[in-house]
């Protein structure tokens, strides 16, 4: 009966056996965002809470975010493109970013007096909604009021969203190439129903000549701009007039 007494190796789960973690490379030379980063690559979503909390002890909410939590997840983005990682790490990792962005989020508090309202969504049949969430992040922490409609949302959702919370802009996020192919369709009926808003599109399947090929369309190629594009837009700006700015 000797070789039951350890049960250990029978609960393993070797599909989650992070020990490659050896290749990531190096991201900040700050060693405390060098370690938020490094359980960013790691997908350790229990590590990383403390770690954020010391951080945000001395540094901003945004250096963490941008700086650490971004730039790890940058790095999990090349491993995952050199093979090195696969889908079950790279869902960790994508959770442990999400926590440390939920406590950044909770530090930068809300400011009393919402500047203009924005919807943002990650397309139709699409899960990627990493880019999604650090758009919010970052438009909340900017004082905008985010009308936040998730992960995969129908066109039609996107176009009612629009009709019921009257946004400055709205914001769009697609990763694959067969998901991207809703930003016009969306584009087109808000134009159809009298909403000439900008719509900022972004996520790695679009580029910038994809997205000025239909009207509305401003293509977002960092979330750090989405700030400064809802600034735009509520001074007014026309999608035309903010395309120029930030296109091209
Ligand atoms: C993380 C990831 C996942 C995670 C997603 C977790 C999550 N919650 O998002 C998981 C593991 C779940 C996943 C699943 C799948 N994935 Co995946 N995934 C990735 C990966 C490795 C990284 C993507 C990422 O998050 N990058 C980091 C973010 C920050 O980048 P980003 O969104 O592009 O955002 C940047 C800009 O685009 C811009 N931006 C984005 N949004 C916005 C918004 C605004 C307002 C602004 C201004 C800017 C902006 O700013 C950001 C930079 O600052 C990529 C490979 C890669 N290297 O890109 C594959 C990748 C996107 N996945 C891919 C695939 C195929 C899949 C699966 C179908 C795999 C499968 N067989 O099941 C499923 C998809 C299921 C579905 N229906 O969606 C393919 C897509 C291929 C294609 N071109 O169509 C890729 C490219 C991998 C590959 N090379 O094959 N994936």
């Amino acid at each position: 009966m000797k070789y039951l007494d350890d049960f250990s190796n029978i609960f393993k789960r070797y599909d989650l056996d992070l020990e490659v973690t050896g290749e990531a490379r190096e991201v900040s030379k700050d060693a405390t965002l060098q370690g938020i980063a490094k359980f960013v690559v790691d997908g350790d979503d229990e590590g990383i809470l403390p770690a954020v909390q010391k951080a945000l002890e001395t540094k901003s909410p945004l250096d963490v975010i941008n700086d650490a939590l971004i730039a790890g997840m940058n790095e999990v983005s090349r491993l995952w493109d050199e093979g090195v990682y696969f889908l079950p790490q790279v869902i960790l990792s994508a959770d442990a970013m999400s926590v440390g962005i939920a406590e950044c989020e909770k530090k930068m508090g809300k400011a009393m007096d919402r500047k203009s309202t924005v919807v943002t969504h990650t397309a139709e049949g699409d899960i990627h909604d990493i880019g999604q969430v650090i758009a919010n992040a970052l438009l909340n922490a900017n004082g905008y009021e985010v009308v936040n409609l998730g992960a995969d949302v129908p066109v039609e959702k996107v176009v009612a969203a629009c009709k019921e919370h009257r946004p400055v802009m709205v914001t769009g996020t697609a990763l694959m190439t067969t998901t991207m192919t809703a930003f016009p369709k969306i584009a087109h009926q808000l134009q159809a129903a009298g909403m000439n808003i900008p719509f900022i599109c972004g996520g790695g399947a679009v580029c910038e000549e994809y997205v000025t090929s239909y009207d509305l369309g401003i293509w977002g190629k960092e979330c750090s701009q989405a700030p400064g594009m809802a600034e735009d837009a509520t001074a007014g700006e026309s999608w035309e007039a903010m395309r120029a700015k930030w296109n091209g």
